[in-house]
């Protein structure tokens, strides 16, 4: 460990929690994490974010909610009282549907699934982002849900802290760590995928061509210490 800090470096580690590595969604490898990302931890980072998916029982994404087997697909629509209280056109909801996957129960509120995986060095220097908690919205970012209706209050915080770099660990890779960075590069952050500390639920690598098309760096760990000045 330095105490010298990289001015502007932030760290976002998504959804590195029991039911992810281990549990209900367990992503193939990502117990394999633990060691890389514990590393990339300890790089000076400016500023350190977790995220955890925070879904309450009967959440909109469980295949038990649509009486289905998980891993099926439906299509999804965002929740009327919301549009509205949004100012959005209700009627225009029937064309906003989206492919969802439906998955397996994971990360409810309140079970030991949703703490975070015990071994991993998520301590009192990082906050906290909390996502997918409304009933009826599905959310993969970080920043925001997609259709726009909710947000953390992730991109406010990196921009107070004159944040410039995000560099994006954790899982799965083809959902919400895709859906961060691709949202983190639109904000206008220089965003950086480290191979190393993600895994995906599906194999072929075509989550990384989406977002290289969207502007996201993608780097392994030799090169994230290079840019970190530890190498
Ligand atoms: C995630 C599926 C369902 C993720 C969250 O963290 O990538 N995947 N909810
Ligand atoms: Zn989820």
């Amino acid at each position: 460990m330095t105490d010298k800090v990289i001015p502007g470096a932030a760290l976002l580690i998504i959804d590195m929690q029991v039911d992810f590595v281990t549990g209900s969604l367990a992503v193939p490898g990502a117990t394999a994490l633990l060691e890389p990302i514990n590393e990339i931890i300890d790089l000076p980072f400016a500023y350190r974010v977790a995220s955890k998916d925070s879904h309450p029982p009967g959440h909109i994404s469980f295949a038990s909610t649509h009486g289905k087997q998980p891993f099926d697909n439906t299509t999804i629509y965002p929740p009327e009282d919301l549009v509205r209280q949004t100012g959005g056109d209700v009627e225009k909801i029937k064309k906003r549907g989206l492919g969802q996957t439906l998955w397996p129960d994971h990360c409810v509120q309140g079970t030991p699934g949703i703490e975070i995986i015990p071994g991993l060095k998520v301590d009192g220097r990082f906050d906290i982002v909390l996502k997918g908690t409304h009933l009826g919205v599905e959310c993969y970012s970080a920043f925001k849900d997609p259709w726009h209706l909710l947000s953390t209050d992730l991109e406010d915080n990196l921009h107070r802290r004159k944040v410039k770099d995000v560099y994006v660990v954790g899982v799965a890779g083809d959902f919400c760590v895709k859906a961060t960075a691709i949202d983190a590069a639109k904000a206008g952050f220089n965003t950086f995928v480290v191979t190393d500390g993600v895994r995906s639920v599906s194999e072929g690598g075509k989550e990384y061509e989406e977002m290289k098309a969207t502007g996201v760096g993608i780097i392994n760990l030799v090169e994230l210490k290079q840019r970190m000045q530890v190498a």
